[in-house]
């Protein structure tokens, strides 16, 4: 069997057919009667087809020289829109545009169509769909297990100043990237107890008796790298009733208790959890973690089976790679399947345990060090928690062995916190279960180190390392500022994409007078396009020839949002005193999305709104300063915003911010950064150099000091009298129809709390962005730095961590997809079951 140009072929006349068959064979349409709709999932499924010609062949590659696997365990993934980027990676943007065009569409149009999978809340969900694109591109074996969650991150709205959820009902439409695989599936037992007995020949066995077994599922969705032939897949787990269960567990015909069960069992990947404050102890976020790691060990174990290899040798081809605590069940699941299951003594499967699994951390913040009540952790998994208790006691003695004496070591140490409540420490586990542990950025990694892990550090010293995150400079470059991608590449070559260090021959171009001009065109017109946007769909009208100071990202006190806000109203007030004041136009635009039970982070969306809405109808102010909010900040509306910045905000309190990752966008996109000495904020900085970063603020050092000095915010205030002017106006009820209400919990925060820090940086941040102002006034030492930043940003491509991952904690070697030609003369006929795919 061969397949047909018509599947497989790349030409314009291949692609037009190929959709017109596409939409009549498959939905049922002709071009007459398609919806936009209609047009963008034929446009999808064409183009599958063509990615799906690379996915056969890399497993068929990987299968045959028996390859090292990569398994990124992640609960979250942002991957974006599929489109667009596919039609990037195969090359073939020019021959679809015209196709489509020559069937009367515009390709940008059905690009715009696609719904992209919400399934992360931030930055460690898009971290992990980097890393897919990179690990593809790098032509690294590699599979990706996430869930399939119903419903993904709520979308945003703004009403009245305040942001409001609505459901993300992504697959509405149904989802043309996603192949189905109902062979593949895996039981899932929750719940019940255990029973231990002796086997035959005098083993002590323990059998798991669940009150419960749902069923996963397995959905692939093809990672295509640019310009290779590897094409690797994203494997996400949906829930299910398993019938035969249900059916059989009581009496027949009570049908209504069935199509109960049958409920039930698909709550588990329903729905994505927010992060919010307060989601431990939600017993059904637990059974999403264990359904995960379940399913995806499950189909590990298969594969390996399938191929003939012994169980003791697994870690030899599964590098398991767990994306921070979430999924960090996976190593007592792995001991329970080796183990219970397969029969394996508890030394070797603790061994192949601990080669299989490495764990990145990706916060310091304490509430999202995940740990679960004993209680609830015992009666989901009785079992689980009787193998942790055994890790527990095995690891301890060796503790108390080398620290004799040493009880409060043992007790910091404990995979269960017992300081009031029991607990299950999952941070614990994941480093005690793995042979290398690391932090996201360098600073992010030593207080790791210094702090929540420290214990552990000088256990284990060489367990721990650093890979500093990045971001792909395909989707964040090549696609979403394509005028700037012509620009570089006119002058560089192409080869940036695959290999962003080639970024730094733009050096020499930032003293080039007529290059700077073109640079400043690009800008401009990102900023003209950005502001259309805004237009269309705030009503706002913003000058593109002002200063776009952007801060996007998730709400979070830590992040400071208010600091900006502070800085907003500063200006705002000298303007209102003194109007001759001399301050370039500037318009400041937020976008990102709080969680819904945190009430601080909703309360800064209100006071951003309230903010805008004074400024921006000010006739006082107006045209100088303008406020925007921008609604539903998500990959694909991300990809608009990063072009048109000329300043990144990146002002989270030192020490909080693990790494960031749209400080990277950002720069990488021509912005200057005004930021804190936070997470990769300090690595960019010393790439681009200090002149061309404006950096302000406490250090991590001197943040903990001042918290165990326990300094008063109020002394700041008494010695800051612009400071006190703007908390004064805040509360004085001027943003709020007189209303001294509404913002009171956060100035009363900021005035006798402030966990942040905000106050005490505030002077030194106006004072910054005075120097910003002066910057920006002499637009050809602002566009030399523009461009000086871009040049020097070559490290932070993910390709560069994933590189550090393949050779620091995977010893993963990348191997090459040959693409068979369109048309194999080559036999190739199908042998069913023969598979471990
Ligand atoms: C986030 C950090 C970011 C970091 C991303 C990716 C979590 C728990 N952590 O600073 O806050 O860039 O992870 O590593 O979402």
């Amino acid at each position: 069997m061969t397949l047909g140009d018509l599947r497989t072929g790349l030409t314009v006349a291949d692609l037009k057919q190929s959709f017109l068959d596409t939409l009549f064979c498959t939905l049922g349409r002709v071009p007459s009667a398609a919806t936009p709709h209609d047009l963008y999932t034929a446009l999808a499924l064409a183009i599958r087809d063509r990615v799906l010609k690379h996915g056969v062949q890399t497993l068929e590659t990987y299968h045959e020289r028996d390859a090292r696997v990569v398994a990124y365990l992640s609960a979250e993934y942002l991957p974006g829109p599929h489109l667009a980027n596919n039609l990037l990676n195969l090359g073939i943007w020019e021959q679809a545009r015209q196709a489509v065009e020559e069937l009367g569409c515009n390709l940008d149009f059905l690009v715009e169509q696609e719904e992209e999978p919400g399934l992360g809340n931030g930055g460690l969900g898009r971290l992990a769909s980097c890393f897919m694109d990179s690990l593809a591109s790098l032509e690294v074996p590699a599979v990706g297990y996430g869930l399939r969650y119903e419903f993904g991150i709520f979308d945003q709205a703004i009403r009245d100043g305040a942001q409001v959820e609505i459901t993300d009902k992504w697959l509405r439409y149904g989802n043309p990237w996603e192949i189905v695989r109902p062979e593949l599936t895996y039981e899932v037992k929750l719940g019940g107890h255990t029973e231990a007995e002796t086997d035959e020949q005098g083993r002590y066995r323990v059998r798991w008796v669940p009150a419960r077994v749902v069923q996963g599922i397995a959905y692939d969705t093809p990672i295509l790298g640019y310009r290779v032939g590897t094409c690797n897949r994203l494997r996400l787990w949906k829930a299910e009733a398993v019938e035969s269960f249900d059916f059989a567990a009581f009496d027949h015909g009570d049908y209504y208790r069935a199509v109960q069960d049958k409920l039930v069992s698909e709550n588990i990947t329903k729905v994505l959890y927010p992060n919010d404050e307060a989601i431990q102890g939600k017993n059904l976020r637990l059974e999403q973690q264990f359904f995960l790691v379940t399913c995806s060990l499950q189909d590990m174990l298969r594969v390996h089976q399938v191929l003939g290899r012994p169980l003791d040798k697994f870690h030899e081809k599964w590098a398991v790679q767990l994306n921070d605590t979430h999924p960090s069940l996976a190593v007592a699941e792995l001991m329970r399947l080796l183990v219970d299951e397969h029969g394996l003594d508890w030394d070797t499967a603790w061994h192949v345990t601990r080669q299989t699994f490495a764990y990145t951390n990706h916060t310091l913040l304490p509430e999202a060090l995940e740990k679960w009540p004993v209680s609830l952790f015992g009666a989901l998994l009785p079992r689980h928690l009787e193998i942790v208790y055994e890790i527990n006691r095995r690891f301890l003695d060796e503790v108390r062995a080398r620290f004799l004496g040493d009880d409060a070591r043992v007790a910091r140490l404990s995979l269960i916190d017992e300081g009031g409540g029991r607990y299950v420490r999952m941070a614990h586990l994941a480093v005690v279960g793995s042979h290398k542990v690391n932090g996201v950025a360098r600073l992010h990694s030593e207080l790791l180190k210094e702090t929540v892990l420290r214990d552990f550090t000088a256990l284990w010293p060489e367990k721990f390392c650093n890979v500093t995150n990045g971001v792909t400079p395909r989707r964040f470059l090549a696609l979403a500022n394509p005028p700037l991608a012509r620009l570089i590449t006119g002058q560089i070559g192409d080869g940036w994409i695959k290999n962003l260090d080639q970024l730094r021959d733009l050096e020499p171009l930032a003293d080039d007078a007529a290059f700077r001009l073109e640079w400043r065109e690009v800008k401009l017109a990102a900023k003209q396009q950005l502001a259309a946007r805004i237009a269309e769909r705030t009503g706002v009208t913003v000058d593109p020839a002002s200063l776009f100071d952007l801060q996007v990202k998730r709400i979070h006190e830590y992040k400071r949002q208010h600091l900006n806000v502070l800085h907003i109203l500063t200006l705002y007030l000298r303007l209102k005193r003194d109007p001759q004041t001399e301050v370039p136009a500037r318009t400041f635009l937020f976008a990102g999305k709080a969680a819904p039970g945190y009430f601080m982070a909703k309360l800064i969306i209100r006071l951003i709104n309230a903010v805008a809405q004074i400024v921006n109808c000010d006739p006082a102010v107006r045209d100088r300063i303008k406020v925007v909010f921008c609604p539903d900040f998500n990959v694909k509306n991300a990809q608009h915003l990063y072009p048109a910045a000329d300043l990144s905000e990146q002002i989270s309190t030192a020490g909080k911010e693990a790494s960031g990752t749209g400080n990277m966008k950002f720069a990488l996109n021509g912005a200057l950064t005004i930021g804190t000495l936070d997470g990769a904020n300090v690595e960019i900085r010393e790439a681009v150099g200090p002149e061309n970063f404006f950096l302000f603020g406490l250090t991590a050092a001197q943040v903990i000091e001042r918290q165990a000095r326990s300094c008063q915010p109020c002394e700041v205030c008494e010695q800051n009298a612009a400071l006190r002017e703007v908390l004064d106006f805040i509360a004085s009820g001027a943003l709020a129809d007189g209303d001294t209400s509404l913002f009171r919990p956060l100035v009363d925060n900021l005035r006798w709390c402030d966990p942040f820090h905000v106050l005490p940086d505030y002077q030194a941040y106006v004072e910054c962005q005075e120097q910003v102002s002066a910057r920006w006034r002499d637009p050809e030492a602002w566009t030399r730095q523009s461009i000086l930043t871009v040049a020097r940003m070559g490290r932070f491509s993910s390709d560069r961590s994933i590189r550090e991952y393949c050779d620091h904690v995977w010893q993963v070697q990348p191997m090459r997809v040959a693409l068979a030609p369109a048309n194999p003369d080559a036999d190739s006929t199908v042998q069913p079951g023969s598979s471990a795919r």
